[in-house]
């Protein structure tokens, strides 16, 4: 599987709560409206919008907590930017597992935008079904004295992948991590018709465009 990673410094100089949600929340109000930009700018050259939805949301310090408990770390600021990667975090969610890679194609041509870590769960999906695209990027917060790189974890993956994704994270979270065996592999199931939904979605639509080009 894709594995990327530069090592970085982000997040240097934060030290309080109120400075860790400021510069989080100005980081993900940058990212999202990258991304609306890229999406306006697609429609306007291609006629297409790539990008069905966005989804942006800041983690609750009590899943921080968790998960820096989970890895064993004390609840400090400096672990939480550390070792939390998703404290910010953007959803960007498509019609067409192409525009996939066309989306984190134009985040990686971001001059501002520097890619810490990307994990390629499309091609390689999980063994649990799950399928996305993920990056861990940082982006620079300018602040009045200062400038903070400061990391957002983007997801992209299809509508499809979408809905299976927000229902197994519910049953993960109901039988918290051991749902039983015939859920698990019903999920798997349902995750292969989801891929295959795609591919012929995705078939479906590049033999209208061809269609369309031939009309025009
Ligand atoms: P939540 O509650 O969504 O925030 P890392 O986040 O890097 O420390 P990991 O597992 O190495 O941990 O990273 P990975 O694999 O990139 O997963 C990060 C996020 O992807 C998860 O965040 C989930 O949101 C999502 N994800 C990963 N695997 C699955 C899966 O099998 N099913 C579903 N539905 N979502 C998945 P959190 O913090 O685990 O959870």
């Amino acid at each position: 599987m894709e594995f990327m990673q530069n090592g970085q410094n982000p997040g240097e100089g934060i030290e309080s709560w109120n400075e860790v949600m400021l510069v989080y929340n100005a980081a993900l109000k940058q990212v999202q409206t990258k991304m609306e930009i890229l999406n306006d700018e697609f429609q306007h050259v291609h006629q297409y919008n790539p990008i069905e939805h966005i989804k942006a949301r800041i983690k609750t310090p009590e899943s921080i907590v968790k998960k820096l408990k989970r890895a064993g770390k004390e609840s400090t600021i400096q672990n939480m930017i550390e070792y939390v990667n998703d404290i910010a975090g953007i959803r960007v969610i498509c019609s067409f597992s192409s525009d996939i890679y066309r989306i984190a194609a134009m985040i990686k041509e971001q001059k501002d935008i520097k890619v810490l870590l990307t994990k390629d769960y499309i091609t390689y999906p999980k063994a649990s079904g799950y399928r996305s695209y993920h990056m861990i990027v940082t982006v620079p917060v300018y602040l009045s004295d200062r400038i903070v790189d400061t990391k957002v974890e983007i997801q992209i993956r299809t509508v499809a992948q979408d809905f299976w994704a927000s229902l197994e994270h519910k049953i993960h979270y109901k039988f918290e991590g051991e749902a039983p065996e015939h859920i698990r592999s019903e999920l798997v199931e349902c995750a292969r018709m989801v891929s295959d939904l795609d591919a012929r979605m995705l078939a479906l639509n590049e033999e209208i465009l061809e269609l369309s080009k031939q009309e025009a």
